[in-house]
C-alpha cells in the first residue's frame, strides 16, 4: 500500500477501481505500457486478492515506479474523496462492481450498494474534488435484457436481474453527470468478454477449467444450468483496448463493444471439449440451482459505432477464445 507515499508527477495518471479483476489486470498492463502512471482501488481482504496483477508489482518507494494501489471500497464515500484529491487522475476507468448475473439475484441490495449507487459515489467525489478528468463507465449488455438482438447504443433497456437494474442506474447516473455537470463520462456497454483470467464462477472459465481437468483425469464432470443461452463472446484484452480509445476521443459518447456473433452455452462447451477430443455430451450434466430467475435469451452486439468513431475491431471470436481458455487451463493443472 502507498498511503503515506508522496505521488510522483507523471505525463498521465489513470485510477482503475476493480484493477484486481478481469478487465482491470488487462487495463492495467495496457496504461503502463503506454507510459501512464496507474492508481488502483483494492479491498481490504483477509486473503489476498491481487493475484491478476501480481506480475506487475513494482516497490512504490522506486523513484521509477508506476502503478499505486489503494485500499478503498465504492462504499466508502469519504475514501474516494480523498483519493480522488489524492490522485488528481486525467482518466477514471470505473471497473469496480458486484459483476455476477446469478449472485445478484441473491444479493439484490448489495449489488444495487456497489454497481449502482457505487458509480454515483465515485462520479459525486469527481464533481465535490473540482478535478477536470475523463470517466469511463463499465455498462454492460446484461441493460438489454429481455430486448431482442441485435443491440446497439439505441437499443431500449430491459433489464433482468437485480444486476441489469443496477447498471442502467449507472449507465444514467454517469450520462446525468455528462449532460448535467459538463464531465467528461462514456458509457461503454459490453458485450460478455472472457479470457484465462475471468472469474471460475462465469461460464465460459467454469467449461473451459472442466474440458481440461477432465482431460487430464483430474475432475469427472461438470454441473451447468442454461445451455440455450445466446451470447456474443469476445476477447477482454481486446476490450479494454476498447475503453481507453473512448477516453481518447474528441467528445465523449456512449458505445457497445462487441464481435457480433452468437453461440450457445451449448456450442461453447461443444468447442472447450472438442479441443481436448472429448464428447461434451458425456461430461456436462444439468443442474437447476445454476438457473436464474429470470434468464437473459439472446444478447448479440452491433458495434459499427466504435468501429467508426474509434476504429476498434475485435479479431477473436468464440472458437479460438475456447481454444486460448483451454489451453491456459492445461497449463494451469500440469502446473499444479
Ligand atoms: P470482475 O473480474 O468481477 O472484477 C470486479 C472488480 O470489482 C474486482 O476488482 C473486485 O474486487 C471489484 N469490486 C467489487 N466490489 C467492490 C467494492 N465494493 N469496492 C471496490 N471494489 C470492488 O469483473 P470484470 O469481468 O473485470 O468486469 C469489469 C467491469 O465491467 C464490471 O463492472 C462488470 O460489471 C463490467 N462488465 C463486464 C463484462 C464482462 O463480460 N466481463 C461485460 C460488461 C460489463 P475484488 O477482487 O476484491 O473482488
Ligand atoms: O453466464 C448460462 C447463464 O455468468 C452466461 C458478466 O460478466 O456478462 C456476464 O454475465 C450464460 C447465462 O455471464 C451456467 O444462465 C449456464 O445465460 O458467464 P455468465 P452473464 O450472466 O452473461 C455480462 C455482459 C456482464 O456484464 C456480467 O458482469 O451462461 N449458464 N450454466 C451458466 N452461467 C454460469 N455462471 N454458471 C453456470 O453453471
Amino acid at each position: 500500500m502507498t498511503a503515506s507515499i508522496p505521488i510522483p508527477a507523471a505525463s498521465k495518471r489513470a485510477l482503475i477501481t476493480g484493477i484486481t479483476g478481469q478487465d482491470g489486470s488487462y487495463l492495467a498492463e495496457l496504461l503502463l505500457s503506454k507510459g501512464y502512471q496507474v492508481h488502483g482501488l483494492i479491498r481490504r481482504a483477509s486473503t489476498f486478492n491481487t493475484g491478476r496483477i501480481d506480475h506487475l508489482y513494482q516497490d512504490p518507494h522506486d523513484p521509477d515506479a508506476k502503478l499505486f494501489l489503494h485500499y478503498g471500497d465504492l462504499t466508502d464515500s469519504s475514501r474516494l474523496v480523498t483519493l480522488i484529491e489524492k490522485i488528481h487522475p486525467d482518466e477514471v476507468y470505473h471497473l469496480a462492481a458486484q459483476s455476477h448475473v446469478r449472485v445478484s439475484f441473491d444479493e439484490p441490495e448489495f449489488t444495487g450498494n456497489t454497481t449502482g449507487v457505487g458509480t454515483t459515489r465515485l462520479l459525486e467525489a469527481i464533481r465535490m474534488v473540482g478535478v477536470d478528468c475523463r470517466f469511463y463507465q463499465a455498462s454492460s449488455s446484461e441493460m438489454f435484457g429481455a430486448t431482442p438482438p441485435p443491440q446497439n447504443e439505441d437499443t431500449p433497456f430491459y433489464p433482468r436481474s437485480p444486476y441489469g437494474a443496477a447498471k442502467v442506474y449507472g449507465y444514467w447516473i454517469a450520462r446525468n453527470y455528462r449532460e448535467g455537470h459538463g464531465l467528461y463520462a462514456v458509457n461503454g456497454i459490453l458485450f460478455n468478454h472472457e479470457s484465462p483470467r475471468r472469474g471460475e464462477t462465469f461460464v465460459t472459465r467454469k467449461i473451459a477449467r472442466a474440458a481440461a481437468r477432465i482431460a487430464l483425469g483430474l475432475d469427472k464432470d461438470v454441473y451447468l444450468g442454461n445451455l440455450d443461452a445466446v451470447r456474443d463472446w469476445g476477447y477482454a484484452p481486446e476490450y479494454v483496448e476498447g475503453m481507453w480509445r473512448m477516453l481518447q476521443a474528441d467528445e465523449p459518447t456512449d458505445y457497445v463493444l462487441a464481435t457480433g456473433t452468437a453461440y450457445t452455452v451449448r456450442d461453447f462447451a461443444q468447442f472447450c471439449f472438442d479441443h481436448v477430443n472429448l464428447d461434451w455430451q458425456q461430461y456436462v450434466k444439468f443442474d437447476e440451482s445454476y438457473l436464474r430467475p429470470t434468464e437473459v435469451d439472446a444478447l448479440i452486439g452491433d458495434a459499427t459505432k466504435a468501429e467508426s468513431l474509434l476504429a476498434w475491431k475485435p479479431r477473436t471470436l468464440a472458437l479460438q477464445l475456447s481454444h486460448v481458455m483451454v489451453d491456459a487451463e492445461l497449463n494451469r493443472a500440469r502446473k499444479a
